[in-house]
């Protein structure tokens, strides 16, 4: 008699490369399509786990999460074994019935109102910073000038926290990006420094810290309404400030950067302002910022002929997902004339991102501002990327524009 033993199955195709490596991080396309291409699930051999990515097989994934949890963490560590370093995330790391009350919470706080009351603000604010970084010459790194600048004028503010500090945010985000993934150079480089970039991020959930009118003090008045319990309140604060931040600067670094590369979509842009929705959406499918999550099987799963025992680790690739040439035509084109719409940049279900339309708000605010002033963009070096276990990112990006 046999019995399946989870990570020797060998019905199951296998890899020893390393996602997590520097040089799967800074160009992931070529592992990608290995990886699609060795089936439809993929033992990892150096860690043990799991990973999918082709399009269906993540999408199905995302939607079943009764199969494949959360509560066990979305990161390579299972939070039944090892302790995380941080309480678990009310929204990310949990299942129903615990997640619905923190989601319904924070879809009524990032809803339909909410935007349009910050919209014409933002549009302004857009403006506002387009003409700031003009004034200053046509030449700029578009990373440090807009990508990162107008998140973080507009959306620390649209919580309510306090102005002091806020240079803990990136780092916090980028370092919590990290932590999904394994231990390795990353996350050794950013362990040093989180616990101050976390003491005060937690610190600026507490009620007393957030000004009122706007999302965290919304989140307090949900807790007061009885949505919520007290102690639940500061943490679903949290996961605005550790969502929020360094996914949208990610996300407008890669439409920019689409828009530096791609002359012909900018002036369709220009010549239809209506195509910054999704100019920003086909960025997003492009080079999802949040590049993998994991999920846990709570029980023996088959799929596309692989067995997947209970209780392991799978990571799905959003990214590989979304350049499936199984679900996309020429996937790796940018193309605004395409419907990028079901990508799975956002996730799909009950997690899928519950801010995106803040997001695709800040973007869309600011490439319709750049539009208005700038007639042409081109890149003026070679891009860098900044390297995150998580995250598809940019940490330099000069460009040049010629004012229209
Ligand atoms: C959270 C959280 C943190 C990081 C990402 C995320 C993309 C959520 O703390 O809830 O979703």
């Amino acid at each position: 008699m046999t019995t399946s033993t989870p990570v020797l199955d060998t019905t199951i195709p296998t890899s020893n490369e390393d996602p997590f490596s520097q040089e799967v991080l800074a160009d992931p396309l070529p592992f990608q399509r290995r990886l699609r291409e060795a089936g439809e699930v993929v033992l990892l051999e150096r860690y043990g786990v799991f990973a999918m990515g082709r399009y269906e097989t993540v999408r199905a994934a995302l939607l079943d999460w009764q199969g494949f949890e959360s509560s066990a963490g979305v990161g390579i560590t299972d939070f039944r074994k090892e302790t995380p370093w941080r309480p678990p995330s009310l929204l990310l790391e949990a299942d129903p019935p615990h997640h619905d009350a923190p989601r319904s919470v924070l879809e009524r706080v990032l809803g339909p109102r909410a935007l349009r009351e910050l919209a014409p603000r933002w549009e302004a604010d857009a403006d506002d910073l387009i003409d700031e970084v003009l004034a200053q010459g046509i030449e700029f790194d578009a990373v440090e000038s807009l990508a990162e600048a107008f998140p973080l004028r507009v959306f620390p503010d649209a919580v309510g926290i306090p102005a002091d500090g806020r240079e803990h945010l990136l780092p916090y985000g980028d370092h919590l990006f990290n932590s999904f993934g394994p231990e390795n150079f990353l996350v050794q480089h950013g362990a040093p420094h989180i616990g101050e970039h976390s003491a005060w991020v937690n610190e600026q959930c507490a009620r007393d810290r957030i000004s009122p009118g706007g999302f965290g003090a919304a989140i307090w008045a949900a807790a007061d309404r009885g949505d919520l319990t007290a102690d639940q309140a500061p943490l679903v604060v949290r996961s605005l400030l550790s969502a929020g931040v360094d996914t949208t600067v990610h996300a407008i670094g890669a439409v920019l950067h689409a828009v530096a590369t791609h002359p012909d979509a900018w002036a369709e842009l220009r010549a239809d302002p209506s195509l910054a929705r999704v100019a920003f959406d086909e960025a997003i499918r492009l080079e999802a910022p949040v590049q993998t999550f994991f999920r846990t099987t709570t029980r023996d799963i088959e799929l596309g002929g692989a067995h997947i025992p209970a209780r392991n680790k799978i990571l799905m690739f959003l990214g590989s997902a979304n350049s499936d040439p199984r679900r996309w035509t020429d996937p790796e084109r940018f193309d605004l004339s395409r419907d990028p719409s079901g990508h799975v940049g956002f996730g799909m279900g009950i997690h899928q991102c519950v801010g995106q339309h803040v997001a695709r708000l800040e973007a869309v605010s600011l490439i319709t501002a750049l539009a208005r002033r700038v007639e042409s963009i081109q890149l003026i070096g070679t891009p860098e990327r900044h390297l995150n276990n998580t995250l598809r990112a940019w940490k330099r990006m000069p460009m040049r524009v010629e004012l229209a």
